[in-house]
């Protein structure tokens, strides 16, 4: 096994792969927003910005594969940028938001998805999000606007909001699925060959003892 998959065997086997995923965006688009409404089902109105990075976790079930997440949620604030670019080079899956409200938020995708190439992988999967769809009399960014700088990416596209909790688990999922799909072989692997080398130990100690299949957590941290 590359050492990289490293099984946890202290744990109940809570979910078969762990992955990361960053939030970037201007502040004030509302990321830490969209983490709470999906992590929590909570939202607040009130503004307190991130100060440098905060993360929580999730278990989805896609495609009977337990993904276990982790999100990072960076502050969009200029002054911590030192700080959050740090963590781009550890992420598997990238989500860009913007404020569908704000102009100057979506334009600055452009940087954001700069700093990306700059600091993460090359192989990191990424969407565009457009939030806060239920204030759309103060829409400055048409969602035509939105697909369009999405398609030249290559990423798929969401608008959601995090008020009226629109298409944010739909986001996280799809974005989620992105990154499973990329690491598919390796998962399948990972899953395969530690099922096989799990096989062989019981065999090996006792042929009597119970599997210990299920006792077992697999990690991927690739
Ligand atoms: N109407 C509306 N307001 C939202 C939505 N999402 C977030 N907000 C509000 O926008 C403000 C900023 O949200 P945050 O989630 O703190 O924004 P952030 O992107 O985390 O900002 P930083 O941490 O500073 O980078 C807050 O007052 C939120 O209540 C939404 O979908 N609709
Ligand atoms: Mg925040």
């Amino acid at each position: 096994l590359p050492l990289k998959y490293l099984p946890d065997l202290d744990m109940a086997k809570q979910y078969d792969v762990l992955f990361r995923l960053l939030m970037l965006g201007d502040s004030g688009v509302g990321k830490t927003s969209m983490l709470r409404r999906f992590t929590e089902s909570e939202f607040d109105s009130s503004h307190i910005s991130t100060i440098g990075i905060d993360f929580k976790m999730k278990t989805l079930e896609i495609d009977g594969v337990k993904v276990r997440v982790q999100i990072w949620d960076t502050a969009g604030q200029e002054r911590y940028q030192t700080i959050t670019k740090q963590y781009y080079r550890r992420a598997q899956g990238i989500i860009f938001v913007y404020d569908i409200t704000n102009e100057p938020s979506f334009q600055r995708i452009v940087k954001w998805a700069g700093d990306v190439d700059e600091f993460a992988p090359t192989e990191v999967n990424r969407i565009l999000v457009g939030n806060k769809t239920d204030e759309e009399l103060s829409r400055q960014v048409s969602k035509e606007q939105g697909s369009k700088l999405a398609k030249s990416y290559g990423m798929d596209f969401f608008e959601t909001s995090a008020s009226s909790d629109s298409n944010i688990t739909e986001s996280f999922t799809r974005i989620t699925e992105l990154v499973l799909e990329a690491h598919k072989a390796d998962v399948d692997n990972l899953l395969g060959s530690l099922d096989e080398y799990l096989d062989k130990a019981g065999l090996e100690e006792e042929s009597d003892r119970p599997r210990t299949e299920n006792n077992t957590q697999r990690i991927c941290s690739c």
